[in-house]
């Protein structure tokens, strides 16, 4: 295993704390609601810092807690230095933060600033007139021939253009219109940012997620699309030509002034930019998220077929980065699909087994892994039957388009209870009470799984062989195992259509990892001389490993971690 062995890379990587370190996403309106109303709250993140710290969990995303209207749950900010109303106050931030750093857990935070909320006072500025001295913060265009500046669409349905103001010109919205995009070509928006930016890193934040931080740049231009980029217009948003030169910028005035780490949701852009963003050479932005993983099969909002080898190809990718750039690993966050749903069995039989097996291979592969709130417990899809069960804007915004489109409400609909974002944004299950223990009230915001009454932290939490379990033990093989963490990653069975093999080679020890991705009984010859490897980890009773012969026998959705020294 020529690849394998080769430590140059391994030897080459800088470290830093955000390599060796793994995420949990929290989305504050379903993790856990403390006051009754239904939507979760800080209050009830402060209830369960304990729950996180016994996970093992070193570092907390926060997606968006910003006064907002929420158009689009958060993110649509109305104020950046404002808590919003229903999540809490400042006070209650500050005492989340403190907790959080009691525990040895570090904080980052959603920075939305593509757009804001139209609710916004630079908004309610910007659109009062031409000469107002926040025109400019936005993006606005005279309409052509009675109708929008281009045929740019929005993500959410419709035109990415909405007329408004006294003088009729329109402004550029790439989601909703209730979220116009910000115009980053007007160095004045370019330092509000900034300024913001350090407000919430003065306060001790440890870094930030950047939504959709590659559509910031703007073709000044703004031509038509053609047919095929109408089809997928996140190419042309991420491609705008000045985005290095604005990260860059915001790295030289803030970034660069705090320990900090970042990571841009890389929505749209291509591989080479993706480089050029992440290489650590260039002070730009240390991590993205690419979504060629998590969106593996997906045309839009159809779920297409795949295979095991081309998601396997698509780790192999990033793992063979150079030394320069560092990958992120993860398989969900509140835009999609639960993992144990999408990339496991979430039938009775399985999803114990599967949802830990996912475990193994987010805390095995090369790269920070991001896991998010609920796949610990193996939460599931939850079962849509109409369409007024949905909050998402998304689905809302591009109904009656996709409508017209000749597809029929049941296809529509069996599309959704695939890959819907609304799946991730169900509350917490916490117990067996009524809603999952998630509320003390009699509703909440979104209907909860009506699997809580197995699927719960309470029931993992006594569980032995729980999925909580055994992400926490995995977590614990984990920490701070430079081996497990820098070791170079290879795959060592690519074609098998069953199973996801694959070394990770450190300085002092390899770990062989062996997923059975299936629902089949597998024998799987290794193909390599393993006789020295010694069982550490498994998501099933098995007998004796019978790594010696190199021939083994997996049961479905059978997952083992060896290692030798
Ligand atoms: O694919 C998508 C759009 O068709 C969505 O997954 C999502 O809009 C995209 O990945 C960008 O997501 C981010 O920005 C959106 C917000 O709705 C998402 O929740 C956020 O993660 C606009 O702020
Ligand atoms: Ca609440």
């Amino acid at each position: 295993m020529a690849a394998a062995s080769d430590l140059s890379r391994y030897q080459s990587y800088k470290r830093e704390w955000w390599k060796e370190q793994v995420v949990y996403q929290i989305y504050p309106r379903s993790f856990r609601d403390a006051n009754g109303d239904g939507i979760g709250d800080i209050q009830g993140i402060i209830s369960e810092l304990d729950y996180l710290d016994r996970l093992g969990v070193d570092i907390v995303w926060l997606s968006p807690h910003f006064d907002s209207p929420n158009a689009d749950n958060g993110y649509d900010i109305r104020d950046y230095r404002k808590v919003m109303a229903e999540f809490g106050t400042m006070e209650d931030f500050d005492q989340m933060l403190a907790g959080l750093k009691q525990r040895g857990i570090k904080l980052i935070i959603d920075l939305v600033v593509n757009h804001s909320s139209d609710e916004h006072e630079w908004f309610q500025q910007s659109m009062s007139s031409k000469d107002n001295p926040y025109r400019n913060y936005y993006i606005w265009r005279p309409g052509v021939d009675g109708g929008p500046p281009n045929n740019w669409p929005s993500f959410f349905g419709g035109s990415a253009w909405q007329q408004a103001g006294p003088d009729g010109e329109y402004y550029l919205h790439y989601f909703h219109r209730k979220q116009p995009d910000l115009n980053w070509e007007n160095p004045k928006l370019r330092e509000e940012v900034y300024s913001l930016m350090r407000f919430w890193l003065d306060k001790g934040v440890d870094g930030f997620r950047m939504d959709v931080i590659p559509l910031i740049s703007k073709d000044q231009d703004f031509p038509d699309m053609d047919a095929e980029t109408l089809r997928h217009p996140e190419t042309v948003y991420a491609s705008g030509p000045r985005l290095h030169e604005f990260l860059n910028e915001m790295n030289r005035k803030v970034l660069s002034r705090y320990d900090v780490m970042t990571v841009g949701e890389a929505f749209g852009v291509s591989p080479a930019r993706a480089l050029r963003m992440t290489d650590e050479r260039r002070q730009e932005i240390d991590l993205a998220f690419l979504f060629d993983i998590v969106r593996i099969g997906r045309d839009n909002w159809y779920q297409r077929d795949w295979t095991l080898p081309q998601l396997k190809g698509l780790f192999t990718m990033p793992s063979a980065l150079d030394s320069h750039h560092w990958p992120t690993i993860f398989l969900s966050n509140h835009d999609n699909p639960r993992p144990v749903s999408k990339f496991g069995d979430d039938s009775p039989a399985y999803r114990m087994a599967s949802a830990r097996l996912l475990a193994m291979l987010l805390l095995t592969q090369k790269g920070t892994p991001f896991l998010y709130q609920g796949d610990e417990i193996g939460m599931t899809n939850y079962p849509f039957t109409a369409f007024d069960q949905f909050d998402d804007v998304e689905i809302k915004g591009n109904y009656q388009q996709v409508m017209d489109s000749g597809v029929s409400a049941v296809e529509y609909l069996a599309e959704l209870n695939k890959n819907s974002r609304d799946h991730a944004r169900t509350p917490m299950q916490w117990s067996s009470a009524p809603l999952g223990g998630f509320t003390t009230g009699d509703s909440s915001w979104l209907a909860v799984n009506p699997n809580y009454k197995t699927v719960n932290v309470e029931a993992s939490l006594k569980n032995p062989d729980s999925i909580f379990n055994f992400y926490r033990q995995l977590l614990d093989i984990r920490r701070g195992n430079l081996d497990l963490i820098y070791g170079e990653y290879y795959d060592i069975a690519p074609e098998h259509e069953q199973i996801f093999a694959y070394t990770r080679t450190g300085r002092n020890r390899t770990y062989l990892v062996v997923l059975n991705m299936s629902g089949d009984e597998v024998h799987f010859a290794t193909g390599h001389d393993f006789n020295n490897y010694q069982l550490v980890i498994t998501n099933q009773k098995v007998s004796r490993s019978q790594i010696a012969t190199g021939e083994l026998a997996l049961k479905p959705w059978e997952a083992r971690l060896y290692q030798s020294d």
